[in-house]
């Protein structure tokens, strides 16, 4: 029987709650001493939980315990936003301890852990509460299924000091006769889909308003996901394929199929494939509560366009609102999603949440065989599935459509008039100047904490992920002023999938974003270091995985503030995989001016390290410019190349990005 989520108070030690009887569920009210007495003997201190007055779950519990839970429903979103409320509404920890104590052996585990996540991030008290990683509590959402029964073998019969790790091979969900399949090590990465469900666990976009509205989260969704189709289709030149096709016509048969191999330990059953050529079709599911016509979807997408077009939106009341340069992204960044932010959520909808909803009842569409959504209906699962990749080519499409329509930088927007980049080296640990390189990596983490078995113990699992040795930036500025600065540091492919030279229009949004820090200048000649692992868009191995060790004094550090700090793009995933020849590319620094960079605030603390994709928590998003600048709109007339956009505060420089196919085993040192 899977174990739910147990939220073990920081140092691991095990505590039992001595729970009131009246909160039992009927099944267990017969036995509940016995149950109790059964796990309570483990536990080195036993807490007494407060009896309150039981909420009132009401239609939370129409999701059962044993199906599956997604936020791209609005009737999952729905009921999620209320047991947020639930957790957030009472008065201080202890009840919040009781009502979550109350509501865990009714709801759905998904759901809960979800719900109860979101109300720690946001609740003023909870600030130094640790939450388990949902690849220690659900692992079944990032691990070939075939591992539980290995796992479960080893538990029972082999030691805990003479386990070693089961492997998971590197192709494990299809074979090379499948073309997408090249792309797997990316979308199957287990760090990328932890950062993509942290994503959207720190941006609901369904909950009380104050939890909701964050500064700038319509266009960090636009951004964020923007960026996650620069990486692809990176990716995808490395991989000798061409960038991906947008999802345009939805009434045609979509080639690609996905047999994701992953099986819910919760709902007990395989999450369903997509075969090659299954249409879009609409949708009748009355438990889910969705009866949607694809007709629906594209009213939606005509009057988003309608919007786009006139630069403006009706709103609920009527008015009429300008997307202007500054805020309109935003507006139609939670209008696109859709968020509850969205200006008039009745008349524009939610066309990017039900386009992942579509899809992912593409197998059953009205519910005749009782299937549940496939991979690409849950954030925690969704960017393993090729499809979601050419859904959100699409959505990216339409925002570009409505960059493409606002003024375009001026010399005087770009320049920092009295900074000059001069020059710019790579140096990599072990290897060639300007030569960044990629190769394979083993890993281990402890997948027990999801599993219910006897006896308890560690049990590793070992994957394999792309890497790239570590590198430094060397810049060097001359300044004529003591000043300071925002250095932007992206790269991209330098020719195109024919290998011709790009045009600055389509390479603009092939850049990915490396780092972005604020720099001192001195007058003169300045040297700027920067190391690859204090990127301002990745975190650290540890944390994305949160397999620290918790008896040292940093592994109790690198566990504080877990939720938020979980968002990051995986630090192995930085760097593209390039080629093994390699692959020519462009890394393009920028010094911009601070006067229109600069945002007033403290930024020390706690997770202050991957704020480019995923903000600050209860800070605004730390740079004042427009996510993605100075690629995010048209250039200036007369600029065809990159090297007609520079002005002379940024440079490029040639790299190559070389893939070495080896495998390292776990932390070995690499030379
Ligand atoms: Cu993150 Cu479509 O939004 O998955």
């Amino acid at each position: 029987r899977p174990k739910e989520p147990v939220f073990v108070p920081k140092g691991n030690e095990r505590k039992a709650f001595v729970v009131p009887a009246e909160y039992l569920t009927d099944k267990y009210k017969p036995v509940g001493t016995q149950v109790a007495s059964r796990f309570g003997s483990e536990a080195s201190e036993q807490i007494a939980v407060n009896k309150i007055s039981i909420p009132d779950l009401g239609e939370i519990l129409d999701l059962t315990r044993d199906e599956n839970f997604t936020l791209f429903i609005p009737k999952h979103q729905r009921i999620a936003g209320r047991l947020i409320n639930i957790f957030l509404g009472v008065r201080n920890v202890e009840d919040l301890i009781a009502v979550a104590v109350y509501a865990r052996d009714r709801v759905n585990p998904y759901l809960f852990n979800y719900c109860l996540s979101v109300a720690i991030l946001h609740r003023a008290d909870t600030q130094d509460l640790d939450v388990p990683s949902i690849i220690h509590s659900f692992p079944d959402k990032y691990v070939d299924s075939k591992v539980f029964g290995q796992a479960l073998e080893d538990a029972t019969v082999v030691p805990e000091n003479d386990r070693t790790p089961i492997e998971i091979p590197k192709d494990f969900t299809a074979s090379d006769l499948e073309e997408e399949h090249r792309l797997a090590y990316f979308r199957e990465d287990i760090g990328l889909n932890l950062h993509h469900w942290h994503w959207h666990l720190v941006y609901p976009s369904n909950a009380e308003l104050s939890v909701v509205n964050k500064n700038r989260r319509g266009e960090l969704f636009y951004y964020m996901h923007q960026q996650i189709m620069a990486r692809y289709n990176f990716e995808r030149l490395c991989n000798k394929m061409k960038r991906v096709e947008r999802l345009i016509d939805w009434d045609e048969p979509i080639k690609e199929a996905y047999f994701p191999k992953l099986d819910s330990l919760v709902a007990s059953r395989g999450w369903p494939a997509r075969v090659e050529n299954q249409r879009i079709r609409n949708l009748r599911r009355e438990t889910d509560g969705l009866k949607l016509d694809l007709d629906d979807l594209k009213r939606w997408r005509d009057r988003i366009f309608a919007a786009i077009n006139s630069k403006s939106v009706t709103d609920s009341t009527g008015k009429t609102i300008e997307l202007n340069e500054n805020e309109g992204i935003d507006i139609l960044g939670n209008m696109v999603e859709a968020s509850i932010l969205s200006p008039n959520g009745e008349f524009y909808g939610n066309l990017h949440n039900m386009g992942h909803v579509f899809l992912s009842f593409i197998h059953d569409p009205d519910h005749r065989h009782l299937e549940s959504f496939g991979v690409i209906g849950d954030s925690a699962t969704a960017m393993r599935d090729p499809i979601f990749y050419r859904w959100h080519s699409y959505i990216d499409d339409l925002f570009q459509k409505f960059k493409s329509a606002l003024p375009k930088y001026t010399v005087n927007q770009l320049n920092y008039p009295g900074v000059t980049v001069e020059g710019i080296e790579v140096g990599v640990q072990g290897g060639k100047t300007n030569n960044l390189q990629t190769f394979w990596q083993q890993s281990d983490v402890d997948l027990s904490r999801g599993m219910d078995f006897q006896p308890r113990g560690a049990v590793f699992v070992r994957f394999t992920h792309l890497q790239h040795r570590s590198f430094t930036y060397k810049i060097d500025v001359q300044s004529d002023l003591a000043r300071e600065g925002t250095c932007r540091i992206f790269l991209a492919p330098k020719f195109d999938e024919r290998n011709d030279e790009w045009l600055f229009t389509d390479q603009k949004h092939m850049f990915i974003e490396l780092d972005k820090f604020k720099v001192n200048l001195k007058e003169g000649k300045n040297t700027i270091m920067r190391n690859s692992s204090d990127s301002s868009v990745t975190i650290p191995f540890e944390r994305t995985y949160r397999d620290v060790d918790t008896s040292r004094p940093e592994g109790g550090d690198a566990l504080a503030r877990f939720n938020f700090c979980g968002c990051g793009w995986p630090d192995n995933l930085l760097i593209p995989k390039g080629t093994p020849e390699g692959l020519p590319c462009q890394l393009f620094v920028m010094i911009s001016n601070i006067a229109d960079d600069k945002i007033d605030q403290e930024v020390t603390g706690e997770c202050n390290d991957s704020y480019s994709y995923c903000g600050l928590k209860d800070k605004l998003y730390p740079d004042r410019r427009s996510m993605g600048y100075p690629f995010d709109r048209l250039p200036r007339d007369g600029v065809d190349t990159l090297q007609q956009f520079l002005t002379p505060n940024m440079r490029v420089q040639d790299v190559t990005l070389t893939f070495e196919n080896k495998t390292f085993k776990p932390k070995e040192v690499i030379s």
